[in-house]
């Protein structure tokens, strides 16, 4: 039975393409699989669940949630991992998907092989301004203020964040937003150097192989959904990266 982990569909209105392309591999592919993991950026912008019950706002996500609860009602297991676009994503809209919410970082065994799943915004320490974002947006005490708040002003902050993000992208070198070699070791010698190291978040699809303090180790990259996606496909202890084609 096949594992998929995917990440950074970035799912969203202005995209109704990308979220055919999903439901039809879901529908597809993930049907018969054993399980489903969404490493983070599941979708491009998340300000609580209670967005679902919104019907202006909600729609969009009704055939997503629908589609992953058929699968987990089926037997799929499903699993999603935070990123820095949906880390609002709470219980409500996990259990609605029948998704089990994991911790960022989470170690899974490949065979007998030790990989070590995160989204990855973690590990861009170079970008300074954008992990003190992180630490605001990701204390819960900030949180809880935050989901406090209307539903517009919520949309608002995040429209906001979102053209920020986007200014800064078109004016940082490539290096300040790919991950940093220190924080990548610092997090393999945390877990005891696991032999793979897993994630998304930078867009930049590869397999790399390195070395820290001694020991080997690989460091997958999965890409975001656009024209085609880069996403990990498991056979029993086999992993690779394959290419969906989205249109
Ligand atoms: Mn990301």
């Amino acid at each position: 039975m096949t594992t998929w982990i995917v990440s950074d569909l970035h799912l969203c209105a202005q995209r109704p393409a990308v979220t055919q392309a999903f439901l039809h591999w879901l529908h597809a592919e993930v049907a018969t699989a054993e399980a489903l993991y969404i490493l983070g950026d599941f979708v491009e912008v998340w300000v609580g669940d209670d967005i679902l019950m919104d019907t202006a706002y909600g729609a969009e996500f009704v055939p997503i949630v629908q589609a992953l609860r058929r699968l987990s009602d089926q037997g799929v297991r499903l699993f999603f991992m935070h990123g820095n676009r949906d880390f609002l994503i709470g219980e409500a809209f996990a259990k609605a998907c029948g998704m089990q919410i994991l911790p960022d970082p989470t170690l899974l065994m490949l065979g007998e092989k030790r990989m070590l799943l995160t989204h990855g915004d973690a590990l861009c320490t170079d970008d300074v301004a954008y992990q003190q974002f992180r630490a605001q947006v990701r204390d819960p005490q900030w949180q809880q203020a935050f989901l406090a708040q209307p539903l517009q002003a919520r949309r608002a902050f995040a429209e906001q964040a979102r053209s920020q993000s986007a200014q800064t992208k078109a004016t940082q070198t490539m290096a300040i937003m790919d991950v940093n070699a220190e924080a990548v070791a610092t997090l393999l010698r945390a877990y005891d150097y696991p032999d793979i190291l897993l994630h998304g978040h930078t867009h930049r699809p590869a397999k790399h192989t390195a070395r820290v303090d001694g020991h080997d180790y690989e460091r997958w990259v999965l890409g975001d959904w656009h024209e085609t996606a880069q996403v990990a496909r498991i056979d029993q202890a086999d992993m690779r990266l394959t290419t969906l084609t989205l249109r």
